[in-house]
């Protein structure tokens, strides 16, 4: 066709890598620990230790970051694991944010 595109031979095509978010922890007073464990290893599929280890963090400092992915993801895993512990009767919050 016509409209192909026309590159000088040696042109550089640089895709840029999407900015990524993170999905962060934050604690509360209610939630029981098992079930922050439980939540993280079903839906951000961490180990039993990884999921303890960031579950205990929240716990002490307030706040713990998960994992990263794209922005869609990011949303879609941090609203499932929140409506977990909403359908639990817990106010467990996981909340997004962008990377930098
Ligand atoms: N602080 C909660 C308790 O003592 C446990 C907890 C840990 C809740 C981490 C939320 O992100 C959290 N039962």
């Amino acid at each position: 066709t016509t409209d192909a595109p026309v590159l000088k031979p040696g042109t550089e095509i640089k895709a840029e890598r999407p900015r990524m978010w993170k999905v962060v922890l934050l604690n509360d007073d209610f939630t029981p620990r098992e079930f922050v464990s439980a939540v993280l290893r079903a839906v951000f599929r961490l180990t039993e230790d990884q999921a303890h280890r960031v579950m205990i963090t929240a716990h002490r400092r307030g706040v713990c970051v998960v994992a990263v992915f794209t922005r869609d993801v990011a949303e879609t895993k941090a609203d499932a694991a929140t409506e977990a512990g909403k359908a639990a009767g817990y106010p467990l919050r996981f909340v997004t944010e962008p990377e930098e």
